[in-house]
Order: structure tokens, then sequence, then C-alpha cells
């Protein structure tokens, strides 16, 4: 009986545990940041594991304005866009983020777009549109721009 108990006492101990640690690790809100260098898809979303973060997703219209906020002051890259770890290589028909592996419940896509223009744009960048205000739209995989990436353990 008293084994009992303290076996319950320790799953206890050890639940309490796991959510402090959980919180503890928690970046809230969530944070994105842009690269310095550029790079195709793929590589990209390594290199952002590589500098201890995450490949960027945008799950939210509050997300998007984030993202807004961040590049608003960017001088370089604003001609191509950054990349968002949104692709649809594996079907070709429906995108979804690769690191999270959602399905794109919030998007802002550029008018007409995703258009896989000449059958060859299967990967998501954030692009200028005017003044403060940045869309999505599909280009080749093999780009060569710069990317965004968010902190880990993001608390949503
Ligand atoms: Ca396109």
């Amino acid at each position: 009986m008293s084994m009992l108990h303290e076996t319950c006492k320790l799953k206890l101990i050890i639940s309490v545990l796991v959510l402090v640690n959980i919180n503890a690790e928690c970046v809230s809100p969530k944070k994105y940041v842009v690269s310095s260098d550029k790079a195709g898809f793929h590589t990209a979303f390594i290199t952002c594991r590589q500098y201890g973060y995450e490949p960027a997703e945008i799950h939210s219209l509050a997300e998007q304005k984030m993202v807004e906020e961040l590049l608003k002051n960017e001088k370089l890259g604003l001609e191509n866009g950054y990349w968002i770890f949104a692709t649809n290589l594996d079907e070709k028909k429906a995108y979804y983020w690769l690191n999270s592996g959602r399905r794109l419940l919030y998007s802002n896509f550029s008018a007409g777009q995703p258009d896989n223009y000449n059958n060859m744009e299967n990967c998501l960048h954030v692009f200028h549109t005017t003044p403060g205000r940045f869309a999505w739209n599909d280009i080749p995989c093999n780009s060569n721009i710069r990317f965004l990436c968010q902190h880990n353990q993001v608390c949503d």
C-alpha cells in the first residue's frame, strides 16, 4: 500500500516536471528571424536547424503580421522574397508545412498564386507587394533566396 502510494507520488512529480519543462522551453509569443545568407529551399530548411532554430511556418494572420513587422525594414532580399517552409512536393497537390506536417489552414497567397508556373513551382516564399506587406507565392525549390526561421519550442 505504501509502495503504491510512493509510485503515485513519483508519477505526479514526473508529470509536474514535464509540464514545467515544456513551459520553460516555450518561446511565446512566437519569434521569427531572417537569414543573412541565401540558399535553395531544402538547404535553407536544414540551415535553420544548424542555426538552432526551426524552419519558419505561418499558421495565422497574427503570425503573418509578425513576419511583415520583421521584414518591413529589411533592405536585402526584398526583390526575391524569403522562404517559408511549405511545399507540395510529395503529392504535387495540396501544400503542407514541411516541419510540422500541418496543412495550410491559414494562407496569404498573392492573387492567382500558387500557379505552378511552367510546372516547376513547388515551394513557397513570402515576397514584398506594397510597403510593409508581404504575400505568398510558389517558386522553384532550387531558387537561391534568403529565408525565415523561427525559435524552437513554440507554445502553440
Ligand atoms: Ca508562382
